[in-house]
């Protein structure tokens, strides 16, 4: 095979993953059966870089790349909390819980944006919205059962949820299967160096 699907992600804690599934199962009672695509614990992370399709070809390109950057920053802190959809809560898509970052998060992100960009591979337009994402409404959801998640998510009283120490940025694989994405870990390059 010559091509994966990749993106480039931080890993939160196995501990914050299980508050994070708990608290879907929470939101999941309160909106009742909706066709919601949840999120399993071992695949909720903060997204850096979406790639799409990666040439095995360019792997030590994009290697050197999340190496070098990840060397230029200090370990850091996130912190977790709140809930809230994307684009919005009235039209709920994309279901997450909120993070809240020091800004040497989003300089990380901004310069693995432009150093992937100069080799190719498209710029996200939306600005960075650092999210851990729980679930994913699905595209043939009703109007009244997309109500109902938006409404669980307006009511929702969800306050602080948790630091995570961010010591890597890892290069994930991404295999869409029958039962979901699995993600498996290619690459990793410690904070700090
Ligand atoms: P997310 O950050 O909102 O969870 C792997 O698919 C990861 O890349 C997911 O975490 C996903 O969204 C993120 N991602 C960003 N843009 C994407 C896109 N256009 N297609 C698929 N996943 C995307």
């Amino acid at each position: 095979m010559s091509v994966v699907r990749a993106f480039i992600a931080v890993d939160i804690p196995p501990d914050l993953q299980a508050r994070l599934v708990k608290l879907a199962e929470d939101l999941h009672a309160q909106m009742g059966d909706v066709p919601v695509r949840w999120v399993p614990a071992e695949n909720m992370h903060l997204t850096l870089k979406f790639l799409g399709d990666v040439s095995l070809a360019n792997l030590d390109l994009l290697t050197d790349i999340i190496r070098a950057e990840a060397a230029e920053r200090d370990e850091m802190v996130i912190s977790l909390g709140g809930v809230g959809a994307f684009p919005h809560p009235r039209r709920p898509r994309v279901i997450w819980a909120g993070v809240e970052a020091p800004s040497e998060l989003e300089v990380l992100q901004r310069c693995i944006e432009r150093e992937t960009a100069r080799i190719g591979y498209p710029t996200e337009e939306r600005p960075f919205s650092p999210h851990i994402t729980l679930g994913r409404v699905s595209r043939g959801a009703a109007p009244a059962e997309v109500r109902a998640v938006g409404n669980a998510l307006l009511a929702s009283k969800v306050g602080f949820l948790g630091v995570a120490r961010l010591t890597e940025v890892h290069l994930y694989r991404s295999d869409l299967q029958r039962g979901g994405a699995v993600y498996t870990r290619m690459f990793s390059a410690p904070l700090g160096g």
